[in-house]
């Protein structure tokens, strides 16, 4: 999807857009004031004052009608310059414009843009005549607060985009709506998948039994391939003191990103952004040899972090999160290969959900940045020339980014090109020489003496909340057999006769741990078969009189209109196959 506030022309375009929607406003409601109208990554918006109005979707389409009428009236752009004097007399009647110059430097120009009877405080740059805004669609309004604080009066905001040619904004709509119809939180509240309620709390989502059963799916399949690799898995508490986090450096650098500490008896604990400092408390719970290295300790691990109210979406991003993590604890000369080995994995389980569009991105320190990142030059330069050395070794294609490390050291993280919409963030392999030191940890080497190790955090989906986000909106909720909550469904033709059948298929089937449904109810096949169809079950079997006769089962693919019909041990061997595709 194309972001508007990066394309320098189309910022332009939309920013006079803004102008535009400014004034055709201006003229149905003549009382109206105007805040701000900026350029966002979808297009633009402004924030307004209509007094006692209340925006009504119809309302959109008047503005956009008298928008095009201004718009064809062709009137030029003109810049002006004011002094700030000449501006608080100009803009003397509207508050919010006296509150902006107020604000600006003594002694700096201020720039006005008139177009016909309407004239902005504005740095532009615009387009030359309204006339080239004339592709353009207001998208949606909402109320918004003056300069953002809850205790100012609610302002309205509408949206909108612009493009130079219909094409062009044909096509980004049709994306918008794409977006629309695979929105996790569309499908994830028609699929009872997740649901949030304002008594739990923003950015907490209830996981219900569907989507609990895909995590678990999730959970099982990550869990059995981490076994084989060696990792043992651990319980921690969600919770530590504020020591801990003294300890590990945390308190210091990542506070702000934490909900704030509690005081039980005397001592003060934090809800745990990350899993890592329980971990180092496992690590060195017992002495090491460097023969045991490395110790691989996994956990499917709650966290907390404080993440803007604005910010939190659905599972893609939460308050409370479940990561798939691990700290890998390695010698110095184990790095290359322990790496390696999370890269492997990290393809491999693309490769298992089909996922091709990522790239690698080199996450650095900002090393002016003395607050987010742990001050310690020659630990970060020998981190992240290691990882430099260890991504050209293993010739992985990868962008480097500054400022996006962790504050103990450098990351290696895939960002993941979704269907539709920007890119997310899934998985991450970091390279740590700081906790390890925080935490005193050790381990006997070869001559009998104390070395630190080192270690790498790495966690393959992410989080489990957002890979399922991601999961759903690339499936459109249509999963893999394996993964969907309801496998089969059956429906018997005829409740009366073929009832008994087909609950012996249904119990055949959960014998053998299949999540099975038999729809039992008094209404026409055909109901049923959509109502099956609609919920996108991967399997709907069909029972009547002949499958009762012949002890046959009949069954539908989703998608598809054939019905085929097999005997049960075809049909088992046919569901076995299908579990196996991971995609
Ligand atoms: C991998 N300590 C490491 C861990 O050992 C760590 O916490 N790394 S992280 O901060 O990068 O988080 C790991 C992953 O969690 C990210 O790659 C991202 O996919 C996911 N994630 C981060 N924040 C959120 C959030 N607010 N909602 C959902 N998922 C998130
Ligand atoms: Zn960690």
């Amino acid at each position: 999807m194309i972001n508007i506030k990066e394309n320098e022309k189309l910022s332009i375009l939309n920013h006079s857009c803004a102008h535009l929607l400014a004034q055709a406003v201006s003229h149905l409601y003549p009382d109206a004031k105007f805040w701000v109208g900026p350029v966002i990554s979808e297009g633009f918006y402004y924030d307004m004052d209509l007094g006692d109005v209340t925006l009504k979707e119809e309302d959109l389409e008047k503005i956009e009608r008298e928008m095009k009428k201004v718009s064809k009236d062709g009137k030029r752009i003109v810049r002006h310059e004011l002094t700030k004097e000449e501006a608080l007399e100009k803009f003397k009647n509207d508050p919010y414009k006296i509150d902006l110059i107020e604000n600006m430097p003594e002694g700096e120009v201020i720039f006005c843009y008139t177009q016909g009877d309407f004239t902005d405080l504005c740095r532009g740059p615009h387009v030359d005549t309204v006339k080239e805004c004339k592709y353009f669609k207001l998208l949606k309004f909402s109320g918004s607060y003056y300069k953002g604080d809850a205790n100012n009066k609610v302002l309205q905001r509408i949206y909108g985009v612009c493009f130079p040619t219909e094409e062009e904004l044909q096509e980004y709509l049709n994306e918008l709506e794409e977006m629309k119809q695979r929105d996790h939180r569309k499908i994830g509240k028609e699929q009872e998948i997740f649901m949030n309620h304002e008594l739990v709390g923003a950015g907490m989502p209830l996981w219900l039994p569907n989507g609990a059963i895909i995590r678990k799916q999730l959970e099982n399949y990550i869990y059995e391939k981490e076994q084989k690799m060696g990792y043992q898995h651990v319980y921690t508490p969600c919770v530590g003191t504020v020591n801990l986090y003294k300890t590990s450096g945390h308190w210091d650098h990542y506070k702000e990103d934490m909900f704030t500490a509690m005081k039980i008896d005397d001592e003060e604990f934090v809800l745990r952004p990350m899993n890592c400092p329980h971990h180092m408390l496992v690590y060195k719970n017992k002495l090491h040899s460097y023969r045991d290295l490395p110790i691989r300790i996994g956990e499917f691990a709650t966290d907390f972090r404080y993440e803007a109210s604005g910010a939190v979406k659905g599972l893609e991003r939460v308050r409370c999160m479940c990561q798939n993590d691990a700290h890998l604890f390695v010698t110095p000369e184990q790095i290359g290969e322990e790496f390696k080995k999370v890269v492997d994995l990290i393809l491999a389980v693309y490769k298992d959900f089909g996922i091709k569009n990522y790239k690698f991105r080199l996450s650095l320190r900002d090393p002016e940045d003395k607050t987010k990142y742990f001050d310690d030059d020659e630990m970060w330069n020998q981190a992240e020339n290691k990882l430099r050395e260890v991504l050209n070794s293993l010739n992985i294609p990868y962008f480097e980014a500054i400022g996006e490390a962790a504050f103990y050291g450098p990351k290696l993280d895939v960002e993941v090109k979704p269907a539709v919409g920007p890119e997310v963030t899934l998985s991450t392999c970091q390279l740590d020489f700081l906790l390890p030191r925080r935490f005193e940890l050790n381990y006997i080497d070869q001559n009998g003496e104390k070395q630190t190790p080192v270690v790498i955090h790495r966690a393959i989906f992410g989080t489990f909340d957002r890979f399922t986000a991601f999961l759903i909106e690339e499936t459109k909720g249509i999963y893999p057999l394996w993964l969907a909550p309801t496998q089969v469904n059956i429906i018997p033709v005829n409740m009366e006769y073929h009832a008994k059948y087909s609950e012996q298929i249904l119990h055949l089937l959960q014998e053998k741990g299949y999540r099975v449904t038999l729809d039992a109810r008094n209404e026409k096949l055909s109901y049923k078969m959509r109502e099956s169809v609609m919920k996108k079950i991967p399997v709907t079997v069909i029972l009547g009189q002949k499958e009762v006769d012949e002890n046959l089962i009949s069954y539908r693919e989703f998608g598809s209109e054939e019905t085929i019909t097999v005997t049960k041990e075809e049909f088992l061997k046919y569901i076995e196959k299908r579990m196996e595709e991971k995609k």
